[in-house]
């Protein structure tokens, strides 16, 4: 800590010294509050100078928190990446430092959220401010996306990337800005898994769903139920070889997650939606039938039995098992669905299932539909297509996820001609998915009833990167913004101008997306 302070001291001092002799550089004049930000920050205020990035840029970051220098180090090797510069993270500088970007902990009032933060680009030094390494980690994507494709080779004798200078305060609206996965239908690896976290993080989402099982695949080792996935695993629709993850693989991904202050939501869907659990164990089985393997994509015909004991003790080893991987908050137990569930025994169910979730450390979130139960007031309900549930479950104390089908369905199809998705909710084309308010979407659901926000993204239709991706992009990047900015400051116009930006990233992270006619999409 004190090391730490002496050499920034002496960064400081350096820059301070070496301004003298340093050749003045004439930036062209620059706009920050025109730079492209998705999503919107609430505050901009230009001073239309430039900071230079150059190979003699150093990072510093506060020593009070060991967090604080993990985001120095992800800011230097996404910085290397899209430049090529190599930037030390709290090294002595032995070498002369022209410029300066801290990234400091700070108790500032106006930081009034654990993700807020304030970022002061001026010529010769970038001051990132935060009270948590979350907020620093948000702060430091607006600076990525402020960091320009390519340099400037002609301001000085050496490339500099240019980055305007002014002032940037901000923070989220919603505390929960999610996608979610279906990693059910079709498996997706843990690498595709992991390419579609890095686009979460770089728009700012802190949570990722995972759908982890439904009627055709079971997607997470559970070592006292071998056979979960041994035989649920191995099936997808369409018939092919399904696949799972490994209690090893799926805290790898929790901690490249945490890495980017992103937390996993895992969801074993239940009574309905559980095919593939009772094909492993037939006893889990409540409709009836004889069990058999399941590749299409039909809804609502399983379901467990909700009056047998070893049901639940067999939940309580699974959900135990998940629990104790997942350092985030949450268990979602799906709930939807349940078309050969009784009603009784659903709300006997659920009720029963909330217990186990509790007593597991979690907060139980569940399809809009648990709301039909005695929940208690710290479990969630999503609404995917019933606001009566939700008001109910909001009135009894509940928070509300918003994930209306109509609008935040990633997987409905943009139009009648584009590829892959379903259309059931209807046809949801890129402005579509832009232009509503989750604030106010449902009639009489308080605001303070909202936790926040999500874009589910079913796969029966996709089963690879390029399609899910197909898919998610552009319309993520907007619920990106629906949950984080302000929605008076929001316009579909100012919007597309900035998405239509967005494609240089897209192709340096070789992300596919839906080209709609509805943005002038850059072209280089
Ligand atoms: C409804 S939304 C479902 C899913 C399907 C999806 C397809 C919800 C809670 N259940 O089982 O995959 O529609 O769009």
């Amino acid at each position: 800590m004190i090391y730490r302070s002496i050499l920034l001291f002496v960064a400081v001092i350096c820059l301070a010294s070496c301004q003298d002799k340093k050749e003045e550089i004439n930036f062209p004049k620059t706009d920050l509050a025109k730079a492209p930000l998705i999503p919107k920050p609430i505050k901009t205020i230009s001073t239309g100078s430039a900071f230079g990035l150059d190979a003699n840029t150093v990072i510093y970051t506060s020593g009070t928190d060991s967090e604080f220098e993990k985001v120095g180090v992800f800011l230097s090797e996404h910085i290397k990446k899209k430049t090529g510069l190599d930037i030390g993270v709290n090294s002595s500088t032995e070498n002369q430092s022209d410029r300066l970007i801290y990234i400091n902990q700070s108790d500032s009032v106006a930081l009034d959220n654990p993700e807020s933060y304030q970022l002061y680009i001026k010529k010769d030094s970038i001051f990132l401010n935060a009270k948590t390494a979350a907020g620093a980690f948000r702060g430091i994507q607006t600076l990525r996306q402020l960091i320009p494709e390519t340099s400037n080779d002609t301001l000085t004798d050496h490339p500099l990337w240019v980055i305007p200078t002014g002032k940037i305060l901000d923070g989220p609206k919603f505390g929960y800005r999610g996608s979610m996965l279906d990693v059910a239908r079709h498996f997706f690896t843990v690498e595709e898994v992991k390419k579609y976290i890095d686009a979460l993080a770089y728009y700012k989402f802190n949570v990722l769903h995972l759908h982890l099982s439904d009627d055709q695949g079971w997607r997470i080792e559970i070592k006292s139920w071998p056979k979960l996935t041994e035989v649920g695993g191995a099936t997808e629709v369409g018939g092919g070889k399904g696949g799972f993850y490994t209690q090893e693989q799926y805290k790898d991904l929790v901690a490249y997650a945490a890495d980017r202050h992103i937390t996993i939501v895992p969801e074993i869907d239940m009574p309905g939606h559980t095919n593939a659990a009772s094909v492993s164990y037939p006893f889990l089985n409540g409709n009836g039938k004889e069990i058999k393997p399941y590749t299409g994509t039909r809804v609502g015909f399983s379901t467990f039995d909700a009056r047998k004991d070893t049901v639940y003790s067999f939940l309580d080893d699974v959900i135990g098992e998940i629990a104790a991987m997942t350092p985030g908050p949450y268990f979602h137990i799906g709930g939807d669905e349940s078309h050969v569930t009784k009603k009784s025994d659903y709300i006997h169910f659920v009720e029963k299932v909330e217990k186990i979730v509790q007593k597991h450390g979690k907060r139980m979130i569940g399809w809009n539909e648990i709301a039909q139960a005695n929940i208690s007031s710290n479990s969630i309900a999503q609404l995917w297509n019933e606001p009566k549930n939700a008001l109910k479950a909001a009135e009894n104390g509940s928070k509300i996820i918003i994930s209306p089908a109509k609008k935040a369905y990633l997987d409905m199809q943009y139009d009648s001609i584009s590829e892959y998705g379903l259309h059931w909710a209807g046809y949801i084309p890129v402005d579509v998915g832009y232009k509503w308010n989750p604030e106010t979407y449902v009639e009489g659901l308080p605001k303070e009833s909202i936790l926040g926000i999500e874009a589910p993204l079913w796969s029966e239709t996709i089963s690879n990167s390029s399609e899910l991706e197909y898919l998610a992009f552009p319309r993520l990047i907007g619920y990106a913004e629906l949950g984080w900015s302000p929605s008076e400051h929001l316009d579909w116009e100012g919007y597309r101008e900035r998405l239509a930006a967005q494609v240089p990233y897209l192709k340096a992270m070789q992300i596919n997306y839906y080209p709609t006619k509805l943005v002038d999409w850059k072209k280089d």
